[in-house]
């Protein structure tokens, strides 16, 4: 099943908004797979976003993520990258789709609330980063054949 790792930023959890977004992602049919509360350390945030080193926006990026704890979770289901990157909204809350958890709850690149993985293969990578493999719990639930065709 195709995973993906969510992170509720430092400003979702101090706006206390790990519940709205924990439950858009159950109420569209997802299922949890792993979930950590943590402060990220400085090593954790570079290595997550590596991609963007060099960028304008970097150094801000890592004070940012790193400024208050955050909430990562692995979620799991068809397409599952698509689904919690169409559920956030674009980057820019600004350009995020009414409805979105972006539009819905932020202003601003720099405090969108959530990060989502944009591939299958950096959901795998990521959430490989974030969790140990023995706390990526493998499970059933009742409604999986109702929601998962
Ligand atoms: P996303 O989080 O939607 O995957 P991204 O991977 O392009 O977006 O960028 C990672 C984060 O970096 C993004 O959530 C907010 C910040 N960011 C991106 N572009 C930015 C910009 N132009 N100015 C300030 N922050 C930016
Ligand atoms: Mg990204």
């Amino acid at each position: 099943m195709e995973k993906t790792l969510v992170l509720v930023k430092p400003d979702g959890v101090q706006r206390g908004l790990i519940g709205e977004v924990i439950s858009r992602l159950e109420r569209r049919g997802l299922r949890l797979v792993a979930a950590r509360f943590l402060q990220v350390s400085p090593e954790l945030a570079e290595t997550h976003y590596a991609v963007h080193k060099g960028k304008p926006f970097y150094t801000g990026l890592i004070s940012y993520i790193t400024s208050s704890p955050v909430m990562a979770m692995a979620w799991e289901g068809p397409d599952a990258v698509a689904a919690v990157r169409q559920t956030m909204g674009s980057t820019r809350p600004t350009e995020a789709a009414p409805g979105t958890l972006r539009h819905d709850f932020a202003l601003q690149v720099g405090r969108n609330l959530t990060h989502a993985s944009d591939s299958p293969e950096n959901g795998e990578k990521e959430v490989a980063l974030w969790f140990k493999a023995g706390e990526l719990v493998d499970w059933k639930r009742d409604t999986d054949r109702w929601i998962f065709e």
